[in-house]
């Protein structure tokens, strides 16, 4: 989840866009006691644009660093600013060069970042947590006034899509896929929350809404997955040639040059509160990346299905309303439910308000339905909801993936493969699609 040109923020809030590498809220600015007029310069061109190609984000971040930050940190951010005539890094790339450096090299920039950016990110992640249950309250909380989103008769999903900002697309993977895939995905999850922090912040991206604001636990992940048959062959059936999602997403993405964007999974365990109401990519003129999430298994109501909020994916005054007053949006706004079976999944325009719900504890009438057991049996089970997702850049967009946030859903070799809907749509889909390509 990249910023630059269209900002692509799964994970992040448009309303509350965490900075690269920390997360704080840009209500918090703060005065820049350091930077002169001429550093000012350096970051902007004065009219607001930016000059060197940095994200809002880096330099709302350094702002809020520079106002506490000590002489000699400030002093090194002076020196990079000063030397922009001939370093042509962007500031988020200087910063995560900064920060990648081996601790024993880290200057006192470095090491004042990073206590900067956990306590920030751990403010943040509590307030977003809390706002994102003020706004599930505000859509009816318990008695959530969505509707469910319905599969449609018509073959054309696509024209759904660009109406309506979202479709459901009922069994676009068996039930055998599903459970297979679904396995492995929470085996990868398990092995990546085992790991080390360099395999956690490989395997694993930014999420928006982590864990609730008091807990100690994590209870939602996006996991990236790497290229192997499971995942391969989950892709080939979902996309196969005639199929109606394939089909959809050559019509919305422009054809078969569109780009492999994201390949990973979100994971949702009881105890996950609710996501803030957000999209993936800022507002656009035309669309730029279209996501299927795929429900790996069955989705109720207390899993926290997606909640899609229908028509806003073309209409900026609805995301700028829920920029001014999100209670009162939320409470106006009528929204739409992705209850799923096993195999179903919606197909989005990056660009559409939507939220993950919170993951409740079963109810005993969904125990009854779906679970197949007899009400008056043991408690029931909650059972973790796992999407598997796969996003395409639309052919004529300009849309980055570069990891500089954390949040990129793609392994970087995954994304090094450079796959696009044509060669992912063709018959067969090669035994090692990585060998074919070198
Ligand atoms: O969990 C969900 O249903 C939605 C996830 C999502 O929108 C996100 O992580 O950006």
């Amino acid at each position: 989840m990249r910023w630059l040109g269209a900002l692509l923020v799964r994970g992040n809030a448009c309303a509350s866009l965490p900075a690269p590498v920390l997360s704080v809220p840009l209500k918090l600015r703060a005065p820049l006691p350091v930077l002169s007029a001429a550093d000012k310069r350096s970051f902007t061109s004065g009219k607001g644009d930016n000059l060197y190609g940095d994200s809002p984000q880096a330099i709302r971040a350094l702002e809020l660093f520079r106002a506490v930050a000590t002489p000699s940190a400030a002093r090194e951010v002076d020196e990079f600013m000063l030397a922009r005539q001939t370093d042509l890094r962007t500031l988020d790339e200087w910063l995560l060069s900064e920060l990648r450096q081996p601790d024993e090299n880290a200057g006192t920039f470095a090491v004042e970042w990073k206590t900067f950016a956990s306590r920030a990110m751990k403010k943040d992640r509590s307030n977003v947590a809390r706002r994102a249950w003020t706004q599930w309250e505000a859509f009816g909380g318990e008695s959530d006034r969505a509707t469910p989103l319905v599969a449609i008769a018509s073959e054309d999903a696509a024209s759904a899509v660009r109406e309506v900002g979202v479709v459901r697309l009922d069994g676009c993977l068996s039930e055998a896929t599903a459970a297979t895939l679904r396995q492995f995905i929470l085996a990868r999850r398990d092995c990546s929350t085992a790991g080390d922090s360099e395999a956690r912040s490989l395997q694993l991206s930014r999420v928006l809404c982590a864990k609730d604001a008091d807990a100690s636990h994590e209870t939602r992940w996006d996991v990236r997955l790497p290229w192997d048959d499971v995942v391969r062959g989950a892709v080939a059936e979902l996309l196969a040639p005639g199929g109606r999602l394939g089909d959809a997403f050559d019509s919305l993405s422009g054809g078969g040059r569109a780009e492999l964007f994201e390949c990973a999974a979100v994971i949702s365990s009881q105890g996950a509160p609710p996501q803030i109401v957000h999209s993936d990519t800022v507002m656009s003129d035309q669309a730029v990346l279209h996501t299927a999430f795929v429900a790996l298994q069955d989705v109720e109501a207390c899993q926290g299905p997606t909640r899609f909020l229908p028509s806003t994916h073309t209409c900026q005054r609805t995301h700028d309303a829920l920029e001014r007053d999100w209670t009162n949006f939320c409470e106006r706004s009528a929204s739409i439910s992705a209850l799923l079976r096993s195999g179903d999944c919606t197909l989005y325009d990056s660009r559409i308000l939507h939220c993950g719900g919170p993951h409740l504890r079963p109810h005993r009438a969904e125990r009854t339905s779906s679970l197949g057991v007899r009400a008056g049996g043991p408690p029931p089970t909650a059972v973790e909801r796992v999407l598997f997702y796969v996003s395409f850049r639309h052919a004529a967009a300009e849309l980055s993936n570069r990891d500089m946030h954390g949040a990129g859903s793609i392994l970087p070799a995954v994304a090094a493969l450079g796959m696009n809907l044509g060669a992912l749509r063709k018959p067969k889909v090669p035994v090692s699609f990585r060998e074919e390509m070198q």
